[in-house]
């Protein structure tokens, strides 16, 4: 079966198109369609504002679409930059993680969750799936690493001594909050592909 990601991030894309595979669903990109949706992102929680991107893309292209809605919670900034990670400072993805690091300078409470959610909406009524996974860690004192995206540089999963970016793409996909929950919603997408 086919699959948009109905997203224009690429790294999500390299997270988790060899993990759909298997299961016998093509994942495409939608950043590489002629021209991407930007849909914008109004809902209260993750789980909305996947669901809201995988619809828009499914009426577009007449495909059924899986989007991911993600995001940093740090407990010392009450749960910020929360469901507005990608957007709390303009720039790349380096000027989000510098943000971060000034913010907990000389913070001691250094705990923090990734939460992911994926939505998938089939365009002609079979209906939706979602799913919210996390992963728990903390904030470094300081960025490390090239692997990955966004705030991988900064963020250290419990478990390990180094940063997901340090870490690299193996061992974040088989932990990360993303890898969780496209794993999840496999099993759930399962029975559907088989039809
Ligand atoms: P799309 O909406 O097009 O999918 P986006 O990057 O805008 O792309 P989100 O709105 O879901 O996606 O924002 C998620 C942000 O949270 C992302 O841009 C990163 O800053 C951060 N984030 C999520 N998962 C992450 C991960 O695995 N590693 C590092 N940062 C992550």
């Amino acid at each position: 079966m086919r699959m948009i990601l109905a997203s224009s991030n690429r790294g999500k894309f390299r997270e988790m198109k060899e993990q759909l595979a298997p299961i016998g669903v093509e994942l495409l990109f939608g950043g590489d369609f002629p021209s991407p949706l930007n849909v914008e992102e109004t809902g209260a929680s993750y789980e909305e504002n996947a669901l809201l991107k995988a619809r828009a893309w499914a009426e577009s292209a007449g495909l059924p679409a899986l989007a991911d809605d993600s995001g940093l919670e740090v407990e010392a900034l009450g749960g910020a930059p929360g469901v507005r990670s990608a957007r709390v400072v303009a720039g790349e993805d380096s000027a989000r993680t510098e943000w971060l690091l000034d913010a907990m300078r000389g913070e001691k409470n250094r705990a923090a969750r990734f939460v992911c959610s994926i939505a998938v909406v089939f365009p002609d009524g079979r209906g939706t799936l979602a799913v919210t996974e996390h992963c728990a860690g903390r904030i470094a004192e300081s960025p490390a690493g090239e692997s990955g995206f966004g705030y991988d540089p900064a963020f250290i999963p419990d478990g390990y001594d180094k940063t997901f970016a340090q870490l690299g793409e193996k061992i974040k996909n088989t932990i990360s909050h993303r890898a969780k929950a496209v794993k999840t919603i496999a099993e759930m997408l399962l029975p559907v592909v088989q039809l």
